[in-house]
């Protein structure tokens, strides 16, 4: 059974702060043995990935066969049914405009000194974007991470994913030409890190590589850190409902359902202001979980994880949820707005009972790819901004130097570093000598 907690029960901060420190993922400790496949794909390049798709995937690769041509994406594209590919584009149309809108302004200004400065924003110049193959290759994380990419401007974009006997969803190769990615790869784990990070005689680099994958993937994107950019490292789904007792259990039940079915180490939180409400959602749930199709990964996950707390009031739900750093808040409530303005710590807030967050897994068009485990506290959901580097502008004219290069030569001076200071001295200098 998932925890019922209320806020009046005289224990509730110790369940509250167990709830919290919960660990869900044991990730086997993979490092050593990815620290050896970069090495080997380092070492050897399209040889050693070659060697490892045949191994880990069953599928015997060649330099020409490594990436999909475009003969193979279109046959595989037709397969796709028109509802699909339709829900697709219009998923694509969505996530395209709200990204566009994320773009940052370059900025430029003279200040008091008569010092002219700014930023310029710039795209990386490539990106690779991981897809895991099997049960957990979505179409709608390939338009989430290519999409913002494209936005922000990357000139070139490859993917990887890993086709265990060969089998690829459709949908992905769909997604991938809808967002306009140049390349996909047939390779996944860390051999497909590695060749992306440092390239292979058939991949070419990448400059920053996003995108969720297993423990391999994900030790691997640590590993090669540094080298490239990475995104974030996402754990299991979470999400957090605020409801009052104007809301019909079941909704919130799925809800709820929604984000426990994608993983057994998932976590799901109802917080109400109702008990009785609490009650019927609990029950809701256990009728959905008879029938539900991946009943049993939606039955460990709330079974483990999930849980049922009774708030005061809705000013005392909101300060759990804060402490929760969610990544995925909805909030049925009568006044969703007024909530929110109390929310200061969450990836995505989904306001009012018609908001399920589904809707933003797929089409709403914010991002789905969101901070997990807390991390909410201090970073934020994939955007343009992971695909764009701002670079500082500065510009002295002789007068703006004459007022604030005096104190630098001073700051060189109290530093030891004797060139910085006479860089400074020398250009006073020709100004005091022309002055005079
Ligand atoms: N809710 C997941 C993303 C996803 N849902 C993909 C469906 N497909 C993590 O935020
Ligand atoms: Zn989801």
């Amino acid at each position: 059974m998932p925890q019922f907690l209320s806020t009046r029960d005289a224990d509730f901060d110790r369940a509250f702060t167990a709830l919290l420190g919960m660990k869900r993922e044991d990730s086997p400790d993979v490092d050593a043995a990815v620290a050896a496949i970069i090495a080997d794909v380092r070492d050897r390049g399209d040889a050693a990935v070659i060697e490892l798709t045949s191994r880990f995937d069953r599928l015997d690769l060649t330099p020409e066969t490594m990436a999909f041509s475009a003969e193979e994406i279109a046959a595989e594209i037709a397969k796709v049914p028109a509802e699909d590919r339709a829900a697709l584009e219009l998923a694509a149309e969505r996530i395209r405009a709200y990204h566009a809108r994320q773009m940052p302004e370059d900025a430029s200004w003279t200040d008091a000194a008569g010092a002219t400065l700014g930023w310029r924003w710039t795209p990386v110049s490539a990106a690779g974007l991981y897809v895991p193959g099997g049960l957990a290759s979505y179409p709608s994380s390939v338009l989430m991470n290519a999409i913002p990419a494209k936005v922000a401007g990357v000139e070139r974009l490859a993917i990887a994913c890993p086709t265990p006997g060969g089998t690829v969803n459709p949908l992905v190769l769909l997604a991938a030409s809808l967002s306009g990615v140049d390349v996909v790869y047939r390779i996944g784990g860390a051999q497909a890190i590695a060749a992306l990070a440092y390239g292979t005689q058939t991949v070419a680099p990448v400059d920053k590589i996003t995108g969720p994958g297993n423990a391999f993937v994900a030790a691997a994107k640590r590993r090669v850190f540094g080298k490239v950019g990475i995104d974030m490292i996402a754990g299991p789904s979470e999400i957090l409902v605020i409801a009052d007792a104007d809301n019909d259990p079941d909704w919130i039940a799925l809800d709820l359902l929604s984000q426990a079915e994608h993983d057994e180490s998932a976590q799901s939180i109802l917080i109400t202001t109702d008990a009785a409400f609490g009650q019927a959602v609990a029950e809701a749930v256990t009728a959905r979980l008879r029938t539900l199709e991946r009943r049993a990964i939606a039955a460990r996950s709330w079974e483990d994880f999930g849980a049922i707390i009774v708030a005061r009031d809705l000013s005392e739900a909101a300060a759990l949820s804060n402490r929760v750093a969610p990544e995925h808040l909805e909030l049925c409530v009568a006044d969703p707005d007024a909530l929110a303005a109390r929310i200061t710590h969450a990836g995505a807030i989904f306001l009012g009972a018609w908001t399920p967050e589904a809707i933003g897994d797929y089409v709403g068009g914010p991002n789905h790819v969101l901070p997990t485990a807390r991390s909410a506290r201090f970073s934020s959901g994939l955007s343009v901004m992971d695909f764009l580097k701002r670079t500082t502008l500065a510009r002295m004219t002789p007068e703006a130097l004459a007022a604030i290069g005096p104190a630098a030569e001073r700051l060189a001076i109290s530093e030891s570093l004797e060139a910085h200071g006479l860089s400074v001295r020398a250009r006073l200098d020709r100004l005091n000598r022309s002055a005079g």
